[in-house]
C-alpha cells in the first residue's frame, strides 16, 4: 500500500467540458492534446460526431478551466481524399513543443481500414496545418515526440499492438533523423503480466514532460476483469540524456476513475489523458472521463518526483518480463 496521500487533485468544477458546451452537436469531447499557447491553455479535443466518427477541435482559456472559446467548426478533420488512413476519423492528439524548429508537433491517431496508426502534423498556431502523413502502421496509437532531439536524432514514444495475442501491448521508442523516417524501434515499457493493475496492455498517456530528475512519463494501464476494462494510470521516469534508461517506474496506480463522471459514460471506467500543461511547479493533467467528457486534475511536480524516488527500485524484473 502506498505511503502517500492522494497525488493528483481533481478540479472541483470537473468535468470542465462536455458535448453541450460545444457549438456544433456532437457525441462526445474527450481525450484532449493540451499545451499553452500566448498566455492561455490551448486544448485540442477529440470530438466523437454522430456518425461515431472523431475529429479534433480547439479550445482557448486563459485560465485554463473556464471560459472556453471552442472554434465554430471542427478544427482538424480526418481528410480521406488526401490521406486515405483518416478515412473513420482522426483521434487522440498529443502535442509537444519542439523547441527547433520552435512549431507544434502533434501525434495523433489516424483510424484506416487496417486499423488505427500514428500519424503526424505540425502547426504554429492551431489553425492552420503541415500534415507529415502515416508514420507508423496498424495497429499502432498512444505516441507522443520528446521536445529535444538526443543526438541528432527525434524520439517518438508509441504502443504497437502485437498480431501475435498473448504478447501484450508495451511502449516502445523508436527514433528518426527527419520527423518522417523512423527505425531502431525497441520497447521501453513493458506492460506487467498476471494479476497487476497494468497487465497485458499499456499506452503512453500525456507526452514526456521534462523535469530536473528526468523526462517524466504518464501512462494509462488496463486491467480486464470479469466487469470489463479500468483504465488507470502510473508513472516512469526516464533519463534525460538517454531516454532508452528507465530510472523508475511506479508499481501502484496513482490514479483511478472514481468519480460518476469517470465511471459512467461510452466506455466506463476510463481516466484518459492526451495532455498535460506545466506552470509555477504544478502540472494540470486534462483528461478524458469515460470516453465521454474532459476533466482537469493537478499536481505538484515535486511530489510526483518525491513519489517516484520513494518508489524506485521497487519494481521486480520478473513482473515485468
Ligand atoms: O476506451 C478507452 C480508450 O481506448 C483506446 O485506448 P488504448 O488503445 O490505449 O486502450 C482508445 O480508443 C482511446 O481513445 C480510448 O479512450
Amino acid at each position: 500500500m502506498t505511503e502517500f496521500a492522494e497525488l493528483f487533485n481533481r478540479h472541483p468544477h470537473n468535468p470542465i467540458l462536455t458535448a453541450r458546451d460545444l457549438p456544433y452537436p456532437a457525441n462526445t469531447v474527450f481525450n484532449a492534446g493540451a499545451t499553452i499557447i500566448d498566455g492561455e491553455t490551448l486544448l485540442l479535443m477529440r470530438v466523437e460526431d454522430r456518425r461515431g466518427h472523431s475529429h479534433l477541435t480547439a479550445a482557448r482559456s486563459s485560465d485554463g478551466v473556464g471560459d472556453w472559446r471552442i472554434d465554430a467548426q471542427p478544427t482538424f478533420t480526418g481528410d480521406p481524399d488526401r490521406y486515405p488512413e483518416e478515412i473513420w476519423g482522426v483521434e487522440d492528439p498529443r502535442i509537444t513543443w519542439l523547441e527547433e524548429p520552435k512549431h507544434y508537433a502533434i501525434a495523433y491517431t489516424a483510424f484506416s481500414v487496417g486499423g488505427p496508426l500514428v500519424s503526424l502534423a505540425t502547426t504554429t498556431d492551431f489553425r492552420k496545418f503541415q500534415r507529415l502523413g502515416p508514420v507508423m502502421p496498424p495497429d499502432d496509437k498512444d505516441a507522443a515526440l520528446f521536445p529535444v532531439q538526443f543526438n541528432g536524432r527525434w524520439a517518438m514514444l508509441h504502443r504497437p499492438v502485437p498480431a501475435a495475442s498473448g504478447t501484450g501491448a508495451h511502449i516502445w521508442l523508436s527514433w528518426s533523423p527527419d520527423l518522417k523516417h523512423w527505425g531502431d524501434h525497441h520497447i521501453l515499457l513493458r506492460a506487467r503480466r498476471g494479476g497487476w493493475w497494468d497487465a497485458n496492455k499499456i499506452g503512453l498517456s500525456p507526452p514526456p514532460l521534462r523535469t530536473e530528475e528526468g523526462w517524466l512519463i504518464l501512462y494509462h494501464g488496463v486491467r480486464v476483469n470479469a466487469s470489463g476494462a479500468i483504465y488507470r494510470l502510473g508513472l516512469a521516469l526516464l533519463d534525460l540524456d538517454m531516454p532508452t534508461k528507465i530510472i523508475s517506474r511506479s508499481d501502484e496506480w496513482v490514479f483511478e476513475p472514481e468519480r460518476d463522471y469517470e465511471l459512467f459514460g461510452d466506455v466506463d471506467k476510463v481516466v484518459f489523458p492526451c495532455g498535460w500543461t506545466q506552470l509555477d511547479g504544478e502540472v494540470r493533467i486534462y483528461y478524458g472521463a469515460a470516453d465521454s467528457r474532459i476533466a482537469l486534475a493537478s499536481a505538484k511536480v515535486a511530489d510526483l518526483l518525491e513519489y517516484m524516488k520513494a518508489t524506485a527500485g521497487r519494481m521486480r524484473r520478473d513482473d515485468i518480463a
